[in-house]
């Protein structure tokens, strides 16, 4: 089981290969200049920033789909092979960077780990084309299908296991396509859309999701969380590549996400898609610093008694 004080690590993934508008690569470094980790640190949570990973190769957007989709792979292969390379017993945290990133994210955890994740997918989109089915072209579109087996080779042979369907769970979703939306339904990956949201309320879909991610009793590879900050209402949240109307409140985010800090099992967290030049007064910038907080802060004792779990991922204040 991890120890106590599971040294938090972060590493940043300076890309915008998955989409046509430059912002996100300045995602990491904007973050790393706010007061993130003076927030985290605020909150006793002793954060190594690692390094912060670039893109080798940057063909233009308008490149052909092979020369992106093979930059995208050169970068990922490189991203997960960083995480896999993380000493024992520390968390990884990464910042992006577009949500292409994912692919090298989760399969360089999967390959640390010698066994796959579950995986809480909060975003507004379902990022599951394929390069055939695709309609804009842009790989950040495409993570999710890759890392369970379907898509490109670039993507797809990242190494590291894949994913297993039946353990990932998306929240938050509102805008598809239908290829990527009947791929998902087909492969058991549970869609829950911003309808279910308002229904049933954030936080009770997210206790659902993580039973999800975790998969049935005995189950291995714990579980990770992947935030798509275009998840969040772009009228809080506006620094994204794709503001999509209608979103979750982020204060509903940082609630769900302190349930986090009691999980022994919690294996990974990534922050993707914001884009600094359009945090005009810095408002996206403390929220991420907020769900940060939420997710990796020390676990109080009411939580850890709540959940029976003494393996929680606590850090050492600083
Ligand atoms: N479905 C759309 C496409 O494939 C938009 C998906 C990507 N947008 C993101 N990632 N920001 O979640 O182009
Ligand atoms: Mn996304
Ligand atoms: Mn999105
Ligand atoms: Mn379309």
């Amino acid at each position: 089981p991890p120890g106590p004080h599971a040294r938090l690590r972060i590493i940043g993934a300076a890309s915008a290969l998955g989409t046509p508008l430059p912002g996100t690569a300045a995602g990491p470094e904007a973050l790393r200049a706010t007061p993130f980790l003076q927030r985290l640190a605020e909150a006793g949570i002793a954060a190594e920033w690692v390094e912060t990973l670039k893109p080798r190769l940057v063909p233009p957007p308008s490149a052909p789909m092979g020369e992106r989709l093979a930059a995208n792979g050169e970068f990922m292969g490189r991203l997960a092979d960083r995480i896999a390379a993380l000493e024992p017993d520390t968390f990884p945290l990464v910042i992006g960077g577009d949500h292409a990133i994912a692919v090298g994210t989760w399969r360089g955890i999967a390959r640390r780990q010698g066994h796959a994740p579950g995986l809480v997918w909060v975003d507004a989109h379902l990022d599951s084309h394929t390069e055939t089915s695709t309609h804009s072209g842009n790989i950040h579109g495409m993570p999710l299908a890759s890392l369970i087996g379907e898509g490109p080779p670039a993507l797809v042979d990242v190494p590291g296991p894949l994913l297993d369907p039946a353990r990932i769970c998306i929240i938050g979703a509102r805008d598809w396509e239908s290829e990527e939306y009947d791929r998902l339904i087909r492969l058991g990956v549970r869609i829950f859309d911003m309808a279910d949201v308002r229904r049933r309320g954030f936080g009770a879909l997210f206790a659902e999701a993580l039973r999800i991610a975790r998969g049935k009793p005995g189950e291995e590879g714990g579980f990770g969380v992947s935030i798509d900050l275009d998840a969040l209402d772009p009228l809080a949240v506006p620094a994204v590549t794709c503001p999509t109307a209608d979103g979750i409140a982020p204060q509903a985010l940082a609630d769900a996400l302190l349930t986090l800090r009691s999980c022994g099992d919690f294996v990974g967290l990534e922050i993707v898609e914001y884009s600094p030049q359009l945090d005009t007064d810095g408002s996206s910038a403390r929220w991420t610093a907020e769900f940060a907080t939420a997710a990796l802060g020390p676990a109080t004792y009411w939580l850890r008694a709540k959940e029976r779990n003494f393996g929680a991922r606590n850090y050492a204040p600083l």
